[in-house]
């Protein structure tokens, strides 16, 4: 994982105290990665909770389609980007009207706000476009002198968790964030990149992977559900080459996903699961949160503290959190009830002398 570039700024687009009917301030954040004036960069979004003063604690996490698809808020920027076809109001790979709050779901903003969170998200595509040719149009590319890393040193699913620790590298700054209270999240591909993430920058306090699946929670040389060569050959640009010698050979990797996993301790880690989403496979990626739970006993701390998979909608754990939920590929909801209750539990410990 490179450092931040040296000439990495920061740019205020646009501040307005009066956002979402006077119940946040909402903040648009341009990190330009170098000095240069055509520099590359990625657009942040950033919702801040009005009736708290002082420093908030927030939870961070990349969006699939743009930051308008995470609320309906019309003072949202729209992102100008290449963005997936596949995702609701995109026409030619560019964002439309109709893509304004399409992802809403999948962002309980008011709720967290209520809770006193602040929400910062920016789109996964700024760093680089999730397409076999992204990186030539990423900062995989664009980024090689300053980052020393050759494109196919490390993967699009490195190049956004780098983003992550951009975005970390931002909320330093930030006077109203209590930046030793910020936990990263994400779903799927994105919850790979987010637990990459984690393990690498321990400046997050908290981590979740939401139905991360194969390559992110999910144990690999079980060999269930989407396995490594159907990861790689499906999206060959995620990973670095080197994980395509396992394709065939998943028994002869020399780790394991729980191993990732463990690399978040002593932090708290939430992982969660989707009853029909097997091929995430659920059971591998409880497994994983199991057998981390030893590194954090090295700390003192309790993981899981069950080796039992919970029935449906029975969150568990200790520092390390676990839910399996009824329904679908997706994050609800649900999902983040557990995630705010396991973010507040600990974040709350964390503030007692
Ligand atoms: C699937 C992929 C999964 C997961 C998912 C997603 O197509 O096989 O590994 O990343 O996409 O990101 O929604």
């Amino acid at each position: 994982m490179p450092d931040k570039p040296a000439g990495m700024r920061f740019k205020v687009r646009n501040e307005n105290k009066n956002a979402l009917g006077g119940l946040a301030t909402r903040k648009q954040i341009t990190i330009y990665f170098t000095q240069a004036v055509d520099a590359p960069s990625m657009e942040v979004l950033l919702y801040l909770p009005n009736h708290v003063s002082g420093p908030v604690p927030a939870f961070a996490g990349l969006n699939f389609s743009g930051n308008q698809s995470v609320h309906p808020d019309k003072g949202i920027f729209m992102s100008d980007r290449w963005i997936n076809n596949n995702q609701k109001g995109i026409q030619r790979n560019r964002a439309t009207e109709a893509s304004r709050g399409s992802q809403a779901s999948r962002w309980p903003v008011e709720t967290l706000l209520k809770n006193g969170f602040a929400l910062v998200t920016a789109y996964y595509g700024d760093l680089e476009p999730d397409h076999a040719d992204g990186w030539q149009t990423g900062i995989r590319t664009s980024l090689q002198q300053e980052l020393n890393l050759a494109p196919d040193q490390w993967g699009a699913i490195g190049a956004w968790a780098w983003g992550m620790s951009r975005i970390m590298d931002y909320l330093e700054t930030e006077k109203r964030i209590n930046s030793k209270q910020v936990a990263l999240t994400g779903l799927s591909r994105i919850g790979k990149a987010a637990v990459w993430a984690g393990a690498n920058d321990a400046r997050f306090a908290l981590v979740v992977s939401n139905e991360s699946g194969e390559g992110g929670a999910a144990l690999a040389r079980r060999n269930y559900g989407e396995t490594i060569a159907q990861l790689n050959r499906s999206f060959p640009h995620w990973f670095s080459p080197a994980y395509k010698n396992y394709n065939q050979a998943p028994d002869k990797l020399p780790v394991d996903q729980h191993q990732l996993l463990a690399l978040i301790a002593p932090r708290p880690l939430y992982v969660c699961s989707a009853a029909e989403d097997q091929w995430a496979d659920p059971q591998g990626e409880f497994l994983s949160a199991v057998h981390a739970g030893p590194v954090y006993q090295l700390y003192g701390k309790t993981g899981l503290g069950t080796a039992q998979m919970p029935a449906i909608e029975k969150p568990v754990g200790e520092t390390i959190g676990y839910h399996i939920r009824t329904g679908k590929h997706d994050i609800n909801l649900y999902d983040w009830q557990q995630h705010l209750a396991f973010a507040q539990k600990h974040f709350r410990k964390k503030a007692k002398p």
